[in-house]
């Protein structure tokens, strides 16, 4: 990451929508780095490519997923963990690109946790008509430390609960280089995605998928 964040005339504003307590969309964000962050992904996916995973209740996952970093999140019939070796490959996970690292401090930093220091990024591919039910993100150590999620591709229409699985949910559409960042009191909200839509009018219709990395301090 060279030069200031946003020396590009040309680039889009960066804004924040405040989306719940302690929790925002960083609008346009990633924008800059989002070719050098998918050339990042095909590189992870030669080494631990993307897979679908079986739930402990066992179920398929519609979407696929990989990782990078010290920590990857799977699923199997035996729960939600953390592992430090990819199952699929008996190797560790890739590791997490420098430039990954230093887009998910700054936009934690930028929302107001300073010091983040991701140790794992979950990669979600998301094809034409998969989804991510609402679920909570609780298999992290340390709940103080916020989560960061870049949007790359295709828009989705992210949805946005509260603690409680029956609280009344928001849904807010997420672009290409969205970053959204939360912790502290919305840490443990439920959220999802819709179902993605195919839209052949939409300029990223190019790259046929939304990617989704989200960084965690796992451990
Ligand atoms: C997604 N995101 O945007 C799924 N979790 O594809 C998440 O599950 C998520 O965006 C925690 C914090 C931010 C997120
Ligand atoms: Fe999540």
């Amino acid at each position: 990451m060279t030069g200031d964040l946003f020396d590009d005339a040309c680039a889009p504003t960066p804004w924040v929508q405040v989306i719940g307590d302690d929790a925002v969309i960083l609008r346009h964000f990633a924008i800059e780095w989002v070719g050098e962050l998918l050339e990042g992904i095909a590189n992870i996916e030669a080494l631990s490519p993307f897979r679908r995973q079986q739930t402990p209740g066992g179920f398929w996952m519609s979407v696929s997923m990989s990782n990078c970093g010290s920590f990857g999140w799977i699923s199997d019939r035996k729960g939600y963990r953390y592992a430090a070796v990819d199952p699929v490959t008996g190797n560790l996970w890739p590791a997490m690109p420098a430039l990954f690292y230093q887009v998910a401090a700054a936009a934690a930093e930028q929302a107001g946790f300073k010091g983040f220091m991701p140790d794992a990024c979950l990669i979600n591919r998301y094809e034409i008509g998969t989804k991510m039910s609402l679920h909570q993100d609780k298999d992290e150590q340390d709940m103080s430390q916020p989560i960061v999620s870049v949007s790359l591709g295709l828009p989705a229409v992210f949805m946005f609960g509260g603690e409680r699985r029956q609280d009344p949910v928001q849904r807010f559409p997420l672009l290409q280089g969205d970053v959204v960042v939360w912790g502290g009191r919305s840490r443990l909200n439920f959220h999802g995605v819709m179902p993605l839509k195919a839209d052949l009018n939409e300029p990223n219709a190019q790259v046929g998928v939304r990617y989704n990395l989200t960084f965690r301090k796992a451990c």
